[in-house]
């Protein structure tokens, strides 16, 4: 499924990914060395390729960005002042004048929500530079803001430097107003001038980040970029720099959701033409200089046994999470209000961090230079509830009763990555731990020793119930970090088994921790004919459901939940589970439609935008202009074929539908709508046509369309024919277009 995304489709940056040939007999050289290449044998047997994978290590610099764990993304320039994500170059920069900027309160924000580094966007598409490059006019220096005298890059790195954080850069190489853009050699060099001026005069910098995006198309302009000297020069001006995500180093996860691959191998094929090249280079050198970004990141599977056993080539290459705290990247007043919640936040730390990636938050600065209210009271609720569930590891203090009885126990709890827990002379990859006490835990975190490789492949945990073992929860790679969600476990005593692993397990931690009390509503949302029953519950015994039915927030002092509520008009219940020591769990929402059609679809609602099914176009509830509030039903490329069934013959005088219209979201208006009404439900009579105008770019608006029609009918066809493709103008021309309809109005 093609997802609607506010700004480049996955695929500018997906190609990432490449294929080295080469005959050598490195993997033999290297055996068991570590290193973040390995070069296989053509002859090598599915168990040396293993042991090979279970070897590759990462680079100092790339176990140094993995434990950052999380890092924070800065889009700020022309855009956040245009209200677009996609500049043309044509932007005039004095429109560029935040006014009450102030780098501090941005590294203040973030380094006290836990980001570990900031990656600023010194250069997006549009090409504004946000310090005064020498290269060009197109910098800060031609803008009012410090009088043309400001260098933001110099202000938010000593801000960095002052919050303790390190500082990555952003530069785009698709650049939209440089005239020697598409002249290949000249532009290159004009980058390299460009970047050299970031890598030298900014102090350390920790992170280059590389834009795949360009939307040129196939008519634009066509540069060849120069990977090789730009990547030579970050080794040479910055050499603890790590590449991402089209460079050698940090991998694009495939996906800007937030939400990466469960099963995560950072140890990946690797493949490339250039061999003349790293035949004469070093490993080390191949991988500095022999990279070209090409291939796919968005397959499911990156690394596992299967993609393997046909590589010829293995490299350290981990994945990198990238998604905004809003809908874009860049500020725009119109989502305030549409900042992602702690709850959303922590599903994403859970499923980015949690699962073997790191985690790079996008955070916005608005258009008067500092970061918004709403993102930072996410932030901080995001952060305190982080520090509430990691705050005490309750298998620290553990005794090891059975399989490996002498396994340094310690090691396992010691917030080091390094020291770890190998099992040797054939001892079994379990070992089963007495807990200081009988205790409650939902989630289970694990690391391995990266530095000795990524192995484990698959992993259960038990708990003892008394008379018997029960799995509580199990997973495949593990890598730097997983961390898995379970519903809350009461015990003394847990076993944990690899049961399949590369090599020998290096287990650095093991950790089991409480998350906060999480209320469940079942049905969490449903559409019904006269009534229905909704049973909320929670996760953990000694927690109390509160809950209201007016929108507004739950506390302790709202109604209590005691038996299933029994809805019978649409409603919306808002919940929330309280621990009796007071610790309160994010809040939960569950909607209740009530319907009073039948509707069936020629062409089904994409499964992320289907309001809970086809009934969801006629609920009672339109959709907002937030086009992810759930209400909308959507169709990449398809149309609208709706027939509605009354039940019986009515007396109707008035009908409607609504659209959502936001262009940068590729969702646009029908080409043309019709309504048809019968009374047997085979010969139809169109009642009413609509032809519409084409969307003037940049459009953000809801599209209501009524009409009064006296007459008799028990089935009613609306069908909205789908914009079709992207114009020119759009930024990704030619890709399909998205038709988002709710609410079909007869009455
Ligand atoms: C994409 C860009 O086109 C977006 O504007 C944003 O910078 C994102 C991080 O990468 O490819």
């Amino acid at each position: 499924m093609k997802r609607v995304r506010f700004t480049a489709m996955p695929v500018f940056i997906a190609g990432l990914f490449i294929f080295f040939f080469i005959q050598s007999t490195l993997f033999a050289q290297q055996k068991y060395s570590g290193n973040n290449f390995v070069s296989l044998r053509p002859v090598s047997s599915e168990q040396e390729i293993l042991e090979a994978a279970a070897h590759v290590t990462p680079s100092e610099r790339q176990l140094e960005w993995q434990r950052l764990e999380t890092t924070a993304f800065v889009h700020f320039g022309l855009n956040t002042f245009y209200n677009q994500e996609w500049g043309h170059g044509t932007e005039d920069p004095k429109r560029f004048n935040p006014t009450l900027l102030n780098t501090d309160q941005w590294a203040k924000v973030i380094s006290e929500a836990g980001f570990k580094m900031l990656i600023m966007t010194c250069k997006h598409h549009d090409g504004l530079c946000m310090w005064p490059s020498k290269f060009t006019n197109h910098t800060v220096a031609s803008s009012p803001w410090r009088q043309g005298k400001g260098d933001l890059v110099k202000e938010i790195s000593e801000s960095c430097r002052k919050y303790n954080l390190k500082f990555g850069v952003y530069l785009s190489p698709w650049d939209r107003h440089e005239p020697s853009y598409g002249d290949s050699p000249v532009y290159n060099k004009f980058f390299l001038n460009q970047l050299t001026e970031l890598l030298f005069n900014y102090g350390t910098i920790d992170e280059v980040w590389f834009d795949g995006a360009c939307g040129e198309g196939p008519n634009g302009k066509k540069q060849v970029y120069d990977w090789e000297s730009y990547y030579s020069l970050i080794r040479k001006l910055q050499p603890k720099a790590v590449i991402a995500v089209m460079g050698p180093d940090v991998r694009w996860v495939g996906t800007e959701s937030g939400y990466g691959r469960e099963t995560e191998w950072s140890v990946v094929p690797y493949n490339n033409a250039n061999l003349e090249k790293i035949a004469a280079n070093s490993q080390q050198a191949a991988l500095n200089e022999g990279f070209t970004p090409t291939g796919d990141m968005e397959s499911p599977d990156l690394g596992s046994r299967e993609i393997i056993k046909n590589a010829q080539n293995l490299i350290w290459y981990p994945s990198e999470v990238d998604v905004s705290i809003r809908p874009g990247w860049f500020w725009h007043e119109s989502e305030n209000g549409r900042v992602k919640s702690p709850e959303k936040l922590m599903d994403i730390y859970f499923s980015s961090v949690g699962r073997n990636s790191l985690l790079l938050l996008n955070i916005p600065p608005d258009s008067t230079g500092l970061i918004n209210e709403a993102d930072i009271s996410s932030l901080k609720a995001w952060k305190n509830a982080l520090n509430a569930i990691f705050k005490d590891n309750l298998a620290e203090g553990a005794t090891p009763v059975a399989g490996n009885r002498d396994m340094k126990i310690d090691f396992l709890s010691d917030k080091n990555d390094t020291t770890c827990w190998i099992p040797v002379n054939n001892e079994p990859y379990s070992f089963e731990l007495q807990l200081k006490k009988k205790s409650e835990f939902s989630v289970l975190l694990l690391q391995e020793n990266i530095s000795m490789g990524q192995r484990i492949e698959h992993f259960s945990l038990e708990a003892w119930t008394g008379n018997a073992w029960k799995q509580v929860v199990e997973g495949t790679t593990v890598g730097y970090k997983r961390l898995l969600r379970f519903p809350s476990v009461q015990t003394n005593k847990v076993r944990f088994t690899i049961d399949k692993s590369r090599l020998e397990p290096a287990l650095a931690e093991f950790g089991l921790y409480r998350q906060r009390p999480v209320a469940t509503a079942n049905p969490s949302s449903a559409t019904f004919k006269e009534s229905v029953e909704v049973f909320l519950s929670c996760n953990e015994e000694d927690a109390t459901i509160y809950y209201t039915t007016d929108g507004s927030l739950p506390g302790s002092k709202s109604l209590k939940y005691n038996q299933s509520l029994k809805i019978n008009e649409a409603t919306e219940v808002t919940f929330v589970a309280i621990r009796n020591d007071g610790t309160s769990g994010f809040p939960g929402k569950a909607s209740f439609h009530k319907a009073n059609y039948e509707i069936s679809l020629v062409n089904a609602s994409d499964e992320k935008y289907n309001s809970g099914g086809a009934s969801g176009l006629v609920d009672g509830f339109k959709g907002s202009i937030d086009f992810t509030d759930g209400r909308w039903s959507g169709f990449n490329g398809k149309d609208l074929d709706a027939t509605l069934d009354l039940g019986s013959i009515l007396e109707l005088n008035e009908f409607g539908i609504n659209f959502n219209e936001s262009t940068k979201s590729w969702i646009f208006r029908p080409q043309h709508i019709e309504f048809k009404i019968s009374e047997n439900g085979t010969e139809f009579t169109t009642i009413f046509t609509k032809q519409f105008d084409p969307p003037e770019r940049d459009n953000e608006q809801l599209l209501h369309v009524n009409f009064n029609y006296s007459c008799k009918a028990r089935f009613i066809k609306v069908i909205a024919t789908n914009y079709g493709k992207l114009p020119d103008w759009h930024p990704a021309r030619g890709e399909p277009t998205w038709l988002f309809a709710d609410e079909i109005i007869a009455k």
